[in-house]
């Protein structure tokens, strides 16, 4: 495991335009991100944290898992070539497994949820290793949306109302253990690929279908090339605001205290505009010719952690912290 030694801080210098102005050194705080830059994540990074904290250093954001690929953001912060990602709780639980439970189908139950979870003492010890381990600190928790499955398909030839009707279908995850062991526990033929390349995917149909919350399909076109989504909701997903231990040490108290109401107040934002756009989307998706319906809920829950009791990620999580969650109101 790789920790930090050499500063993160890249300083640009501002140029002096005459005898009497000051250089000013500031860090640059580079932000890599699968998404794109319409994402209501990247929305509200650049709106709200970036001018948060401006006076001190320079956000410079990277979409589109332009700088760092997909998965590689914490590594990249743990060894000094990133500052900031907005990172998941599988690509933490590669590191620590116990992240998994944040990871879980049908565990977090709304984004207020989340943010009480996340708020809580309960996430003291998990914060504190990906400190140690990572040199990476967890600001704040982003709202990303329900995840729901979303096909090539149309409704006449594959109908998704309880997990059985999944089998056999090439379901594109993400590309991690925990990314995989979801698509499987929802009775998919899970499939990884990287975000960016799943338009593609779609298209040449080298995957049956992806999932993703509806703002997601909408900001990415998936609905261009799918026919299909049934309303799973098989994990109310987050991004954690990942920033460098090595940078924010640098930091005084008072810009410590800046970048921190940044975060939060960003993940406040992006949070508003996830949800008024998941409220919005279903008719909008419909508007395109997609089928959009509800399936079996209480089949997909039931099968879904029936696969994580006795897993191996279930091992991995401390005990009680699951019944924590579930007693943590939304
Ligand atoms: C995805 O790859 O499906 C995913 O939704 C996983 C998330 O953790 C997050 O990384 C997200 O992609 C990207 O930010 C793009 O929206």
């Amino acid at each position: 495991r790789r920790f930090l030694m050499a500063s993160a801080i890249t300083f640009t210098a501002l140029a002096a335009s005459g005898p009497l102005a000051i250089a000013q050194d500031k860090p640059v705080i580079r932000m890599s991100t699968p998404a794109s830059e319409t994402d209501q994540r990247s929305v509200a990074l650049a709106t709200v944290f970036g001018p948060a904290i401006a006076e001190f250093a320079t956000y410079q954001p990277h979409y589109n898992a332009s700088l760092v690929p997909q998965g590689s953001e914490l590594e990249a912060i743990a060894s000094g070539d990133l500052e900031m990602s907005i990172t998941s709780a599988q690509e933490l639980a590669n590191f620590l497994p116990e992240f998994s439970i944040f990871a879980t189908g049908y565990v977090h139950r709304s984004a207020q949820h989340q943010v009480n979870v996340f708020s809580d003492p309960l996430m003291d010890p998990f914060k504190e290793k990906v400190e140690s381990e990572l040199g990476v600190k967890l600001l704040a928790v982003m709202y990303l949306g329900k995840r729901h499955v979303n096909l090539r398909f149309p409704r006449s030839e594959k109908n998704i109302m309880t997990p059985a009707d999944l089998a056999g279908v090439n379901l594109r995850m993400p590309g991690s253990d925990a990314w995989q062991f979801l698509g499987r526990a929802l009775g998919a033929n899970p499939t990884p690929v990287a975000f960016t390349e799943i338009y593609t995917g779609l298209q040449t149909g080298s995957v049956d279908g992806q999932d993703n919350p509806l703002p997601t399909v909408v900001d990415a076109k998936f609905y261009e090339v799918t026919k299909q989504v049934s309303l799973t909701a098989h994990l109310v997903d987050l991004n954690y605001v990942a920033f460098s231990k090595a940078v924010w040490d640098k930091l005084t108290p008072e810009q410590q205290a800046t970048v921190q109401k940044a975060a939060e107040d960003a993940a406040q934002a992006g949070r508003e505009g996830q949800l008024k756009k998941e409220d919005e989307l279903v008719a909008f998706l419909k508007d395109q010719g997609l089928e959009v319906y509800e399936p079996d809920l209480n089949a997909f829950r039931t099968h879904v952690q029936a696969q994580y009791v006795g897993s191996d990620f279930a091992k991995a999580w401390p005990e009680g912290v699951l019944d924590k969650i579930n007693a943590i109101a939304d």
